[in-house]
């Protein structure tokens, strides 16, 4: 028998925990989980690993060959598949359960550098049930700006959960009036059964830009391509033509070298250990409203660092207490939740077209930055 991460008092309630996982029906929210394995971060704020890499961000505004270009977006992708899916083990030890968070949970912030100067993001969560979380990251100095939302489905098997993002994420490049479509890949955790749960990603990724340029991006975890961990395998492609100009494979935690088709010539790609995260600035909480994740997520936060299972269990319920009364009121009313800063329209736009060019089924509403009322906002006072 391996050596277990879950302690001795919790090992019941953990086994319980995996049990109710096999018969949960695909909402992860709804799971109550022991403490060990809780974070005090909201899923709200995930939406920021998109952007920990400013320089990466904003690196494909900057050059004039569109294929160039291209690959720039495709490397910034790659560079924050790092923080997206393996910072909570390097943080806190394993992955863990995020808060979920409510109707209307905002979260906010900016990263300041010297080169890029300033990059904002907006985050909220647009949908409870099903949880979806919308978000729009931007920096103006060099306009680009990505908006995207997801969701997720999950699946439980053995002692596997399969989780399925629903949603995508749009670059768009100013400059160039150019667009990228992003598909947001598959993963699964694994290590439950021992209480060390990790993220592995699987099937793939898709890049389409409306310049014609393609990336596939092919993931796997351990022993597939290699004997590594967080491998892919990617493809890039001009147009319609079937033959790669490119390939780049390695890991997405770590190396990965580009590979030129024609001239076979390879060099590196990128390295995920050379690059460290620029730390988002976040309002203090004093300054916050009240809807700010930190803010309301305050009290339940401390008590997860303590473990203190009572305080989490009577501080959460206060929070969807709130919402529950939040959503009689408007039953009452005959009144819909107001989302701040996101609205849901019908797609068809060039993001249809780009849906369609990539090959992949087009969202008939999409979420949609309301740039507008968040700028008449106080909370665009960052
Ligand atoms: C959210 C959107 C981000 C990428 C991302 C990374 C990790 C994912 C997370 C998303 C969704 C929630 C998630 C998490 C890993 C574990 C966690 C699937 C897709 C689940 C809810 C936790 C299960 C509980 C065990 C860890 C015990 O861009």
């Amino acid at each position: 028998v391996e050596a277990s991460a879950v302690p001795a008092q919790q090992r019941g309630p953990w086994m319980t925990f995996l049990r109710s996982l096999a018969s949960s029906k695909g909402d992860l929210s709804s799971i109550t989980a022991p403490p060990f394995i809780l974070s005090g971060t909201s899923l709200v704020e995930y939406s920021k690993f998109w952007a920990e890499l400013p320089d990466a961000f904003v690196a494909p505004t900057m050059i004039l060959d569109k294929e160039e270009r291209a690959l720039a977006v495709l490397k910034w992708f790659i560079a924050t598949l790092k923080g997206q899916y393996t910072s909570r083990n390097e943080t806190l030890g394993s992955e863990k359960k995020p808060l979920n968070p409510f109707l209307g949970e905002v979260f906010l912030g900016k990263w300041e550098t010297e080169t890029e100067g300033t990059t904002i993001l907006v985050s909220e969560q647009v949908s409870h049930h099903p949880p979806v979380t919308a978000y729009a990251i931007y920096n103006d100095i060099y306009g680009i700006e990505l908006q995207g939302y997801n969701g997720q489905k999950a699946s439980f098997a053995t002692t596997t959960l399969n989780v399925r993002q629903v949603g995508h994420a749009v670059l768009y490049i100013k400059k160039f009036d150019e667009y990228y479509y992003i598909t947001l890949p598959t993963l699964h955790i694994e290590g439950l059964f021992y209480g060390a749960p990790y993220v592995e990603l699987e099937q793939n990724t898709l890049i389409q830009s409306s310049s014609g340029y393609r990336a596939t991006i092919e993931y796997s975890g351990k022993g597939y391509f290699s004997g590594k961990k967080n491998t892919f395998k990617a493809k890039f492609y001009a147009g319609e033509e079937s033959a790669a100009l490119y390939t780049i494979s390695g890991q997405w935690s770590g190396k990965s070298t580009i590979m030129n088709e024609h001239t076979k010539k390879e060099s590196l790609f990128y390295d995920a250990t050379e690059h460290n995260v620029v730390p988002l600035i976040v309002k203090p909480l004093d300054q916050q409203a009240d809807y700010e994740s930190r803010r309301a997520w305050e009290k339940v936060a401390a008590a997860v660092q303590v473990m203190d299972y009572d305080t989490i269990h009577v501080e959460k319920s206060k929070i969807e207490n709130q919402q529950r009364e939040l959503r009689k009121k408007e039953k009452e009313l005959g009144i819909k939740w107001q989302r701040r800063y996101f609205e849901l329209i019908e797609d068809e736009g060039p993001l249809k077209d780009l849906a369609e060019l990539a090959g992949v089924e087009p969202d008939e509403k999409v979420w949609r930055f309301d740039r507008e009322a968040f700028e008449h906002s106080t909370d665009s006072k960052l």
